[in-house]
């Protein structure tokens, strides 16, 4: 497959999230709206590189915070997307949504939105796990042709130990088994949202009250009436122990979150395993971590550079010793990938730039 031309790759925005960058996301995207009519031109080192209109944007998975919105209530997704959302379908290019593990549910979307066309007759079209998908016959996932070099895009979660599990359930079953979005949508049914620690009060109540003090009454009472009673606490059990569990799987992730790791961290001690790696491409780019960087891994048999498209969450933080920067884009065409921080009012940082 070959599809020349510039692309620009996003990752972990994380919308509906409490630490989203979401005024930042939205200027960056006015700003590649107006690239259209201006290109522009930044400084990498000391080469120039000309930032054109790309001919497709990569949304590489956790766009959408799906596992941990503020206040685990899921319409401050709705909230936040609108506007990121209406800029980006106006922007003049096709757009490729790759889901990740935050919002993995939208997984199921692959075949509902694909090809779904915008007004202005640009695409949309989403991804179930990687971008371009693995041919069937053969199980290799060949790389998209750029320029002289295949690239490979993902969302990262597949590097991740903690991740290979779900994965591993997952393909167990044949669907998608993701515990933590399960609660997640049990939580946000609106009664269970705003009342489930009354609900859990009173289901306690009917619990023990039920069995302490009324058990004479059941057991003497009609089929009907322990019935009843049963039916009430178990819709009491049902509007309230999703709200503990969604809050206790909240705090657990966010207390051993998997984030922060360099790219070369990440291949170097992650769940990587070269000899079972089907990807054929000679840069991978992916996300998940939260830390833009990249990591050059050479074997004998190859060499694939390995690029992380950072984060569009929090604030620039020291952690073990090294800068984390955020509001992060991978920027690539024919002739190099770039590795590029959004400073506002169109100002971009070159971290770091391949040319070949
Ligand atoms: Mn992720």
């Amino acid at each position: 497959m070959e599809e020349n031309g510039a692309y620009i790759i996003l990752s972990d925005v994380h919308l509906g999230s409490e630490e989203c960058n979401n005024k930042e996301f939205c200027d960056l995207l006015k700003w590649i709206y107006g690239l259209e009519n201006q290109p522009k031109i930044i400084k990498c080192k000391d080469k120039e590189v000309t930032i054109k209109i790309p001919y497709k944007i990569i949304l590489l998975g956790d766009i959408f915070e799906l596992w941990a919105p503020k206040d685990l209530d899921r319409d401050n997704i709705i909230k936040d997307l609108i506007r990121p959302f209406s800029i980006l379908s106006d922007i003049n290019c096709d757009k490729i949504y790759v889901v990740g593990n935050h919002d993995d549910s939208l997984g199921e979307l692959e075949r509902k939105v694909d090809f779904a066309t915008l007004n202005n007759g640009t695409r949309f079209n989403s991804y179930n796990r990687h971008y371009p998908k693995k041919d069937i016959k053969s199980g290799v996932a060949s790389g998209l042709k750029i320029g002289n070099r295949s690239y490979f895009f993902l969302h990262g979660h597949q590097f991740d130990k903690r991740q290979a599990i779900f994965i591993y359930f997952s393909k167990l079953l044949g669907e998608l088994w993701d515990p933590i979005d399960w609660f997640q949508e049990l939580f946000n049914i609106t009664f269970t949202k705003k009342h489930w620690k009354t609900n859990f009060v009173i289901f306690l109540c009917l619990l023990f009250g039920g069995k302490y003090f009324l058990w004479d009454v059941f057991l003497k009472s009609s089929f009907w009436r322990s019935g009843a009673w049963a039916m009430f606490t178990g819709f009491f059990a049902l509007s309230s122990i999703p709200g503990i569990v969604a809050h206790v799987q909240a705090s657990i992730y966010n207390s051993t979150k998997p984030i922060h790791k360099t790219a070369e961290e990440v291949i170097k001690n992650g769940h990587y395993q070269e000899s079972k790696d089907t990807i054929d491409a000679e840069v991978v780019v992916f996300g998940h971590t939260h830390f833009a960087s990249s990591y050059e891994l050479r074997s004998d048999a190859r060499k694939t550079l390995f690029l992380n498209s950072g984060c569009w969450v929090g604030t620039d933080t020291e952690m073990n010793g090294k800068m984390r920067y955020v509001n992060f884009f991978i920027y690539l065409n024919e002739s190099g990938a770039y590795i590029l921080k959004w400073q506002g009012s169109g100002k971009i940082y070159c971290i770091e730039a391949f040319t070949w």
